[in-house]
């Protein structure tokens, strides 16, 4: 660990709270009466049927309430839902695609970040940390077409697990970076490996997984978002061969298309990887 500062769960889910609410909680308002109707009533009649199979006690209920009052506090809304509930929300929702396979986004994206044009390095410190990566693709449309001008976005944690602007004393950019393909639709991103990523242990969430006995692990992971126009946004994440966690993520987001097989560079210290991206046309 290089911060002074340590980073906590109530500061990163703060900030990832304040993201969600800047981005996207303005979508929340469309859904019908029906719909609302529907889909709370399912949910609290899974809850009802689980206390009558089990027959949940009020200490246990008292427990539950408690925990819920401090998944808030914490400000983990973000982290809970994203680690536990949104790799269903987007199987359902890219089930038609027949292009890339996607993953869930998580809670640590940030739009805007600074534009490396199609080959170049994302934002990082001087001596940062982690083996050097090479990573050249391309990205088409379902058709074969050449999608140049596609933007693929990449943000990823550190060698330490660590995002830049949930975590202290990291520069606002770092390992946030935008790339646009050239006219054969190519990029060339130069990165680094991060390491595998720990959700906070001293917060809500983290108290959840010690109380029920599991881990707190996702594989390492580099995120992207690649668009273009007239085609499906996507929204990956590319994990490592032989990480320990790809088979026991806890946010259940490892596909195997989205295992990367990287290789020894030409320079002995980097690797280079070659992975393209496959864009569904928008549906009119
Ligand atoms: C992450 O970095 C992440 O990708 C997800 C899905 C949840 C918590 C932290
Ligand atoms: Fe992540």
């Amino acid at each position: 660990m290089t911060t002074t500062t340590q980073p906590t769960a109530a500061a990163s889910g703060a900030g990832a709270t304040a993201r969600f609410k800047a981005d996207k909680s303005a979508g929340a308002a469309g859904a019908s009466n029906e719909r609302v109707d529907l889909l709370a009533r399912e949910v609290l009649g899974a809850v009802h049927n689980t206390i009558r199979k089990h027959k949940v006690t009020y200490a246990e209920y008292n427990a539950v309430k408690a925990w819920l009052i401090k998944v808030g506090e914490d400000g983990e809304w973000p982290l809970f839902l994203d680690v536990w509930i949104e790799h269903v929300v987007e199987d359902v929702a890219t089930e038609h695609r027949k292009g890339n396979k996607g993953t869930i986004e998580g809670p640590y994206y940030v739009p805007g970040s600074p534009d490396s044009g199609s080959s170049g390095t994302i934002p990082m410190r001087e001596n940062e940390a982690g083996t050097p990566l090479i990573w050249t693709g391309r990205v088409t449309s379902t058709d074969g077409s050449v999608l140049a001008g596609a933007r693929v976005e990449l943000w990823h944690a550190d060698d330490d697990g660590l995002y830049s602007q949930f975590a202290p004393e990291i520069p606002e950019w770092n390992l946030r970076g935008t790339f646009t393909t050239d006219a054969e639709g190519r990029f060339e991103i130069r990165t680094v490996r991060p390491a595998p990523y720990q959700i906070p242990t001293d917060g809500a969430c983290g108290q959840l997984i010690a109380a029920a006995g599991w881990h707190a692990w996702r594989p390492a992971h580099l995120h992207v978002k690649v668009s273009a126009p007239g085609h499906e946004l996507l929204t990956a994440q590319l994990y490592f061969p032989n990480d320990e966690h790809n088979d026991d993520d806890i946010a259940s987001a490892v596909k195997p298309e989205l295992i990367l097989d990287p290789q020894p560079g030409p320079d002995g210290a980097s690797q280079v990887v070659e992975y393209g991206f496959v864009l569904d046309p928008e549906s009119v």
